[in-house]
């Protein structure tokens, strides 16, 4: 390469939101219309609810209003108490929702690999007040599930996936969801399949998803009876429509994606001390963010500082998930979030750094992206 990059002439954002058409969402808004229902379980919340049945071929689907809020209904539904061990490397929402329901976040460090929570450290965190384990498929990159399952089988915990980055991930060929005891997905404008604002949670167990229809409710069980202390967590017909339309686009964008992943892998595995997250077949792989890692002694450049420059191109890269959530003001107090007992983490979450991924890239874009990280490494 011989001078300075080009930089874009507009921001390049870490990731942009699937569109359908506005004409065939206006028309989807036009039988909502017709039906003057918008919201509390109407057409489209049931057409979309069904239509995502078929894609996981999971028994229990509930849609949510988001993500934050279906984790706090499902860890409510599941009845946990006490201590949920989790991981500080994941998004505020994860170990809100614990605090939240009034338990106590126990942090267990990473595996480096992964950067999902490490089995052998959740073993070390265990207590006779340990209720659940909570994980999260950061990136996609599915958790060692056989591992906290067995943990949870020889201690009888529950096991809850945050699988906000996870919407199409398999493992051995099964879907994501059908590990742990319920799963949460975010449909946040950010994720691959969205509904602008939603989410959902994923259950196997016809009276467990009894409950979180109930508590996503209000806890009304009808006209005569609130049984319990819900929440308001449901989608909006608004929502739903939009996200019966978003599915249909799922496929192509997952396809264009690992195109610029591929570019991605090819042109900076050339670079020294950048490294990518495990890859997945294409089947399996969510596609939903693309994270690599810089070794600052050996990429000459800190993370940080490549971050930084990288604007300069307007290109917005993101640090995800920086800072620990174990360095919060509200959690930096815990025993279990001393920067000691969670090493890989610490290391982790210095090396991330999330690039612009997303349908809409050409191939050209994610070449020139390659040319300025080069560049930026070199100078
Ligand atoms: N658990 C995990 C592990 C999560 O990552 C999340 C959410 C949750 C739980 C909670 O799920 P929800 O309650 O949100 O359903 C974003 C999202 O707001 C958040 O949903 C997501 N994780 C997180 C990883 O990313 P920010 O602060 O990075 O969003 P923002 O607004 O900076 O968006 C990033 C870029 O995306 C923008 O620079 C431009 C682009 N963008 C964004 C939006 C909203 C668009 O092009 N269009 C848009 O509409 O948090």
């Amino acid at each position: 390469m011989t001078g300075e990059p080009l930089a874009f002439p507009a921001p390049i954002y870490v990731t942009r939101p699937m569109l359908p058409s506005f004409e065939a969402y206006s028309a989807r808004l036009a039988s909502v219309w017709d039906s003057q229902f918008l919201t509390n379980g109407g057409a489209q919340h049931c057409a979309l609810e069904a239509a995502l049945n078929a894609y996981f071929a999971i028994p229990h689907v509930s849609l949510f209003n988001n993500g934050t809020i279906a984790l706090l209904a499902g860890l409510r539904a599941l009845g946990v108490s006490g201590e949920v061990i989790t991981t500080p490397f994941t998004f505020p929402a994860t170990i809100h929702a614990v605090a939240w329901n009034g338990m106590v976040p126990v942090f267990a460090d990473i595996d480096p690999v992964t950067m999902n929570i490490d089995p052998v450290a959740v073993e070390r965190q265990l207590t006779a007040k340990t209720s659940a384990i909570l994980g999260v498929h950061v990136f996609g990159t599915p958790c060692d599930v056989h591992g906290l399952q067995a943990i949870a089988d020889r201690h009888g915990l529950k096991v809850i996936y945050d699988a906000a980055h996870a919407f199409g991930t398999k493992v051995d060929g099964r879907h994501i969801a059908e590990f742990g005891d319920l799963t949460m997905l975010s449909f946040h404008a950010t994720k691959l399949f969205h509904t602008a604002e939603g989410g959902a949670l994923l259950v196997r167990d016809g009276d467990l998803k009894q409950k979180i229809e109930q508590l996503k409710n209000f806890g009304i069980v009808d006209e005569d009876e609130v049984a319990g202390i819900g929440l308001n967590g449901k989608m909006s017909e608004i929502h739903a429509a939009l996200g019966l339309l978003t599915l249909d686009m799922v496929a192509t964008e997952k396809t264009r994606r690992a195109a610029v992943a591929r570019i991605y892998r090819s042109r900076l595995s050339a670079l020294e001390g950048i490294s990518f997250t495990p890859e997945l077949t294409a089947d399996a792989a969510s596609q939903q963010y693309f994270a690599i890692r810089i070794d600052e002694e050996r990429a000459g450049i800190s993370r940080d500082r490549l971050h930084q420059e990288l604007k300069r191109f307007n290109v917005v890269s993101r640090r995800y998930f920086n800072p620990l959530c174990s360095s919060y003001a509200c959690y930096s107090d815990l025993p279990s979030s001393a920067p000691h007992l969670l090493p890989v983490a610490q290391r982790v979450v210095s090396e991330v750094l999330c690039l612009p991924f997303y349908g809409g890239l050409t191939a050209d874009d994610a070449h020139r992206i390659c040319d300025m990280i080069a560049w930026v490494a070199q100078h």
